[in-house]
């Protein structure tokens, strides 16, 4: 065997442009949102590949820079892309103070390469390189992540997603004019500090799509009328219904590879499960800014406080004076709503990421987290995925304030039918075991 191939590492968390392939089979590449995909030799027919397992430095938005552990420099790795057939040889070395191996998930494969530390393979200690070598033997969206000490390396942000292309044109795969992809992961990160907690089990605060937190996401910029596919593994610990606005889509693909046509139906919102992978797919034919996000809200904030009382409805102006003479810090939070805090430069400490922020051509979007937005615009080029910048909405077309007169409200009457609920509590008798 030839010496082992140069790692490739990336500095950068800026989006990639699509690595066209130059050898092996032809494909058409993704596009890995804040992320890249890993450069390939080809060795006798093999597809080689280098992944070095580190700890690593991700800027998770500007000015919040984590202690990570990742590969190739960044968490996310870097995205691996084959072809269905292709013969693939993977060195993994160990750069981490700890032992690790990689999974390869909702891949086909020989036992001994699945990567459960213990039962398919002794562990990579600190230092040394394994090799992976398996066919990629059926096409579709997958994902790799470490299977040894898995709640502590998967917390620090190992993970990285895979993407086999059919080889020829499959009956349930369309051509697509972009085909974006992105893992969910979250961290537990108190304000000010720099290394996420390992032992959180539910408790997170900072909700990424590729370890970035929104407004430092990038957008998805596609033409009007082109075929959009969108990528997303779930690496989290838990569920995440990621919505679309202003189009429908189908599910055109899962874990278990792409789905019969037959199968499908139209929806907004696809919930994805821990552990698993979506792909949707869509005609791009509304113009405009449409936003894409989890549909959980908590999702859509960064780091902040939850055992803070609702305070909507609260009058607080005879109490204020009193209480900023025994603490004069004290601030007044929420009576309103918490729309203020988009806006509100409110001092945080050093190293966290504002809680929600990122502004739109009207203002404060009062989102963070997991959110960005969908650009469709006629004429963004074929192959051009930078930003066009905000939607130019044409006359008449936005929402607009009521000038006219309010009349005065009328009470409701009812006129219907239905009669008042019954009050009376029915007692279920005869069967005792009823839960
Ligand atoms: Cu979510």
């Amino acid at each position: 065997m030839a010496a082992l191939p140069e790692p490739v590492i990336q500095t950068s968390v800026n989006t990639a442009a699509p690595l066209v392939p130059n050898t092996g089979r032809p494909y058409n590449p993704v596009v890995t949102l804040n992320g890249w995909s890993l450069p390939w030799r080809m060795n006798n027919g093999v597809k080689e590949f280098h992944l070095v397992a580190e700890p690593v430095v991700r800027e998770v938005s500007p000015g919040f820079k984590v202690n990570m552990w990742g590969y190739n420099g960044q968490s996310p790795g870097p995205t691996i892309e084959v072809v269905e057939g292709d013969r693939v040889r993977i060195f993994v070395t160990n750069k981490l103070p700890e032992h690790t191996t990689i999974h390869w998930h909702g891949q086909r494969l020989p036992s001994g390469m699945d990567g459960v530390g213990g039962l398919n393979q002794p562990h990579i200690p600190a230092g040394k390189t394994f090799v992976y070598e398996f066919e990629a033997r059926r096409p579709g969206t997958f994902m790799y992540h470490p299977h040894a000490d898995e709640m502590v390396q998967m917390a620090m942000g190992m993970m990285g997603m895979w993407v086999t292309h059919p080889k020829n044109k499959h009956p349930h795969i369309s051509d697509v004019d972009r085909d974006f992809c992105f893992l969910l992961n979250a961290f537990d990160i108190e304000p000010g500090s720099k290394t996420p907690k390992i032992n959180t089990m539910l408790d997170f605060n900072i909700w990424c799509w590729n370890s970035r937190v929104f407004p430092a996401i990038d957008t998805l910029n596609v033409r009007l009328n082109d075929r959009v596919r969108i990528r997303v593994g779930n690496l989290t610990m838990t569920n995440h219904p990621i919505h679309l606005h202003g189009h429908e889509f189908l599910v055109t693909g899962t874990d278990g590879g792409p789905t019969p046509p037959s199968t499908r139906w139209y929806e907004v919102t696809t919930d994805v499960a821990v552990g698993q992978m979506r792909q949707i797919e869509l005609i791009a034919d509304e113009e405009g800014d449409w936003a894409i996000h989890c549909h959980k809200s908590h999702h859509t904030m960064n780091a902040m406080g939850h055992d803070v009382p609702t305070m909507i409805g609260v009058d607080h102006r005879g109490l204020v004076n009193k209480i900023q003479r025994a603490a004069p810090d004290y601030m007044v939070m929420g009576e309103r709503g918490m729309a203020d805090m988009g806006e509100m430069q409110m001092p945080i400490p050093d190293n966290t990421a504002p809680m929600m922020t990122g502004t739109g051509q009207f203002g404060a979007l009062e989102m963070g987290g997991m959110f960005t937005v969908f650009k469709v615009r006629k004429d963004q080029k074929l192959g051009d995925y930078s930003d066009p910048g905000h939607y130019k909405f044409p006359p008449g077309t936005v929402a607009y304030e009521w000038t006219g007169a309010a009349p005065a409200a009328t009470r409701a009457t009812n006129t219907g039918s239905a009669t008042p609920a019954n009050a009376t509590a029915v007692k279920p008798t005869g069967h005792k075991g009823h839960h």
